[in-house]
């Protein structure tokens, strides 16, 4: 059936045996929510809103009809924050270091090596420091869901040749995304970054436009990364997860009852989101070395001690200012 053909039925109300072509209820939900993110559909992210959008529908006797658009299908990630902000769109997963652009302490989590593993992560974000960003963010009219979604450790892949020190990195044209933490970061470690969203990301690759970029493994297999990349350092430089933005007042149109249910499911699928990107990452190494990426080790305490040295810690805690900086050590130790 053509398009116009089925819009024609649509609005008739003819029973035809629709049943193949419908994805929604028949009834138009009271909140009908569009959710974007820039994850691939085989990403944990993905598969596990989804599922959360189907019960939350159920749960809520279909009131709430969450539609998941991946791949930054409705933007880059800097335009969708802005659809966000204007209501266009309602719901969208951001890494707290391009939110950052909006809302400052959300790169926090992103000071290098900051996390020495997971044990710290979810405390940290679950916790007091998590605690901090959620109050900043809602100070810029939008809601923060209570649990992140995991991006995970993220490390430096290259097409032009293997890094394996900081010198390595001297003049390398690196893809970061947009945020200024990254590319103070990268810049400290001697590198030429550009600000690049995720969606332009495997082009830019692609056409050499950079040499490198870096992301956790879960990512450079879902997006298919390695297609266009060659050499993978396991640096683990920087721990990144997803917040779940709302609209506040998109968010906050919906009684009480139907909200708790709506962050509730998403939290539990975060849960369980976590767990795979753990795994993922953990377990891709050699799915990806069967895909022809080389990995390349490389001594984390070195890569440190060059940001160390370039006076990165320094200048981030001076622009976090005194209390989200104590906030962080508390989690992770001293850092600078
Ligand atoms: O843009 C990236 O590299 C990604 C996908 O990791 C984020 O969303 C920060």
């Amino acid at each position: 059936m053509s398009r116009i053909a089925r819009r024609a039925v649509l609005a008739g109300g003819v029973a035809l045996p629709l049943v193949a072509v419908r994805t929604r209820p028949a009834r138009a939900a009271e909140f009908a929510y569009k959710f974007a993110n820039n994850m691939a559909e085989t990403h944990p992210l993905v598969i596990r809103t989804r599922e959360a959008a189907v019960r939350i529908r159920e749960k809520t006797g279909g009131r709430v009809e969450i539609q998941v658009f991946p791949n930054s299908q409705l933007g880059s990630d800097t335009d969708t924050l802005s659809q966000l902000r204007s209501g266009a769109v309602e719901l969208f997963s951001l890494s707290g270091l391009i939110l950052s652009t909006l809302v400052p302490a959300a790169s926090i989590n992103g000071v290098g090596f900051a996390f020495k593993d997971y044990g710290q992560v979810w405390p940290a974000m679950d916790g007091a420091l998590g605690a901090h960003v959620r109050a900043e963010i809602a100070k810029r009219g939008l809601y923060a869901f209570g649990k992140q979604f995991d991006n995970g450790y993220r490390q430096i892949t290259s097409s032009s040749k293997p890094i394996r020190t900081p010198e390595d990195l001297n003049g390398f044209k690196i893809r970061v995304p947009p945020s200024p933490l990254w590319t103070s970061m990268f810049k400290a470690f001697g590198a030429a970054p550009t600000s690049i969203n995720f969606s332009e990301t495997y082009s830019a690759l692609q056409t050499k436009l950079v040499d490198g970029q870096e992301n956790p493994l879960a990512i450079i297999e879902t997006a298919k990364l390695y297609e266009v990349q060659k050499y993978l350092t396991v640096t683990n430089h920087m721990w990144d997860g997803f917040w779940i933005l709302a609209n506040r007042k998109a968010f906050e149109a919906m009684p009480a009852d139907v909200r708790a249910i709506v962050e509730g499911e998403f939290n539990a699928s975060a849960m369980q989101e976590r767990e795979d990107v753990a795994r993922l990452n953990a377990g891709l190494r050699t799915a990806l070395e069967g895909k022809g990426v080389q990995f390349v080790a490389a001594d984390a305490a070195v890569f440190r001690a060059a940001l160390k040295k370039a006076g990165f810690y320094a200048e981030w805690k001076e622009k976090f200012g005194a209390e989200a900086w104590k906030a962080l050590e508390d989690a992770v130790g001293g850092l600078a």
